[in-house]
């Protein structure tokens, strides 16, 4: 199977992998990000295969202009894969200054939903699919989770929401929910702090984006008949660790 592929956040990591991948297998690929050099180097790599789109995923208004201009022959839109995200801080929630939550919130939720809004009349049309890149914090509480985590439960949740409400018109939607991966993700939520990102992973083992990526690619080659709800994914070096406890 190939088609168009629209991928939020490819300028980094989980998005930037799944683009190459689905562009060696014969997709047309869309990437969006706001790193226009980012998508410039990726749009050489890839060549006609790829369409980089630059706007901010929290400017609705930047979002749809770049679609008015959007070349004819990536118009028809198979697969929306709703990646692009962020995490800011590790601290306690009384620590985390509310602009961070805003822009977490602005990012990982009302960003994805206009985007989705904006694309879902075609996605029916062509009986597409909606990939939404969720995480373990939505199952799994953490200390310093606090928004992050419950953007990341909002995504599973409108995951199987939209399963529901699309019933019968054939689109199939997915949620993702990975547990630690290296990319740029640990080292944007320390506010650019390589060597805390670095210590984070060591000796993990952790997931790495071509990891995703081929997730990603399964999940949109499975037959048209078989939608896969949900996936959680950990390194194996990543498991469960009981409550907390404070005693008085
Ligand atoms: P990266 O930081 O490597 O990539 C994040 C991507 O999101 C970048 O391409 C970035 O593009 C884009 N992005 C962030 N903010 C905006 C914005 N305001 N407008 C447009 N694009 C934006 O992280 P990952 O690849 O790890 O993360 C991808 C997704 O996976 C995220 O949603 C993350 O929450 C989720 N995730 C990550 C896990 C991990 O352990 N790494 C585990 C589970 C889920 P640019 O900066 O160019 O705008
Ligand atoms: C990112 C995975 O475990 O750092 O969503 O929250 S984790």
């Amino acid at each position: 199977m190939s088609g168009t592929i629209l991928i939020t956040g490819a300028t980094s990591g989980f998005g930037k992998a799944t683009a190459r991948l689905f562009a060696k297998d014969g997709w047309k690929v869309i990437g969006t990000g706001r790193r226009a050099d980012r998508l410039a180097e990726l749009g050489a790599e890839l060549g006609t295969a790829f369409h980089g789109m630059v706007f901010d995923i929290t400017d609705e208004a930047a979002m749809r202009s770049q679609f008015e201009v959007l070349p004819a022959e990536f118009r028809d839109i198979d697969v929306l894969v709703n990646n692009a995200g962020l995490a800011l801080g590790t601290g306690p929630a009384p620590q985390v200054p509310l602009k961070d939550w805003q822009t977490m919130v602005n990012t990982n939720i009302t960003g994805l939903l206009n985007i989705t809004h904006h694309l879902l009349p075609g996605l029916i049309e062509r009986h597409g699919m909606v990939i939404n890149m969720s995480s373990v914090a939505a199952h799994w509480p953490y200390a310093g989770g606090n928004v992050y985590a419950a953007t990341k439960a909002f995504l599973r949740q409108f995951s199987l929401g939209l399963r529901s409400d699309l019933h019968g018109k054939g689109v199939r939607v997915t949620s993702i929910e990975p547990g630690m991966c290296e990319t740029e993700f640990t080292v944007v939520r320390t506010g650019g702090n390589q060597e805390a990102s670095d210590n984070l992973y060591k000796g993990v083992n952790p997931i790495v984006s071509e990891d995703i990526a081929n997730t990603i690619h399964w999940v949109a080659s499975q037959p048209k008949h078989i939608n896969i709800n949900s996936i959680e994914m950990m390194p194996v070096n990543q498991s469960f660790a009981g409550f907390q406890v404070h005693r008085d």
